[in-house]
């Protein structure tokens, strides 16, 4: 693998958003994410080999070390903050059709919900895992979640909730959901979901933490 590739992927699995960003310590003053993704693609690197050998397999590394409990919720978004960054410079290749995601995942909190720490992190993981998000924000109802799926077919649908109280919201999302389009696959999690309330509501897959919610999603991969 090129050596800058590398050291993208270690930028992002470290945090190093860019060169003005003094974290991590070790690589203060040192180039990011940020710009060595632009100097990667100035070289005539692929928008897909940037994404595919130094960011993705970096957010996997990142999502499991999270999932052992290595690092934790800080670290993770430095990370994703410069899987981000990376991600700018590739984004106009992906819109443009040039170079092609692995699907489209639309998620949201359920209605009544305005926490969007975690869900946010779950979208960025499944962004650094080379899927186009649709993200509805907080407190997404029913109709906003169908439209979405309407507006785009073959997408997979992910809810998160962190209320005991909006739980229930969630279950009338999915049984709506699957009224309506019972081909689309629907990923719940949040802190009081668990795969019994999950199956109890109809949903395909629950997963405590974003890796777990990439490695089902995976699967889904158009090719
Ligand atoms: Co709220 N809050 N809060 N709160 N808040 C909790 C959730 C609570 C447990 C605190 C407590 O009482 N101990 C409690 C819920 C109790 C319950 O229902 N059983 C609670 C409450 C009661 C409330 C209010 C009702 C308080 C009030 O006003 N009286 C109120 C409700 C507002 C509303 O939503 N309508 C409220 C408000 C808020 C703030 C706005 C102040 C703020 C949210 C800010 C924001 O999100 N922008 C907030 C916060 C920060 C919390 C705590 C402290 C932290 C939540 C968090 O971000 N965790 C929380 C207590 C706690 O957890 N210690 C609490 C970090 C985040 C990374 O974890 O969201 O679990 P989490 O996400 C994880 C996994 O769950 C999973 O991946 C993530 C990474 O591992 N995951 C998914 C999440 N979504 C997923 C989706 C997937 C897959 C995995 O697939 C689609």
């Amino acid at each position: 693998m090129s050596e800058l590739l590398t050291q993208l992927s270690y930028c992002v699995e470290f945090g190093k958003i860019d060169k003005a960003s003094p974290y991590p310590p070790n690589l203060k003053g040192q180039e990011g994410a940020d710009e060595i993704a632009r100097r990667a693609l100035d070289e005539g690197i692929k928008p897909d080999e940037i994404l595919d050998k130094a960011l993705i397999p970096a957010m996997a590394i990142v999502g499991d070390k999270f999932t052992k409990k290595i690092i934790y919720v800080p670290q993770m978004l430095m990370a994703a903050k410069a899987m981000s960054s990376a991600m700018k410079h590739l984004k106009p290749y992906f819109q443009s059709g040039e170079t092609k995601r692995k699907g489209k995942f639309i998620i949201g909190t359920v209605s009544g919900d305005l926490h969007d720490i975690g869900k946010n992190l779950v979208a960025m993981m499944i962004e650094g895992a080379g899927w186009e998000i649709i993200d509805l924000g907080v407190d997404v109802n029913t109709d906003k979640f169908l439209k979405a799926i309407n507006d785009n077919p073959g997408a997979v649908v992910g809810l998160s909730a962190l209320l005991t109280t909006t739980m229930e919201h969630m279950k009338k999302t999915v049984e709506a959901i699957k009224g309506n389009y019972s081909g689309v696959t629907t990923l719940v999690g949040g802190a009081p979901v668990t795969m019994d309330y999950c199956l109890k509501i109809g949903a395909d897959f629950y997963s405590p933490d974003p890796q777990g919610a990439v490695n089902y999603l995976n699967q889904f991969a158009l090719k």
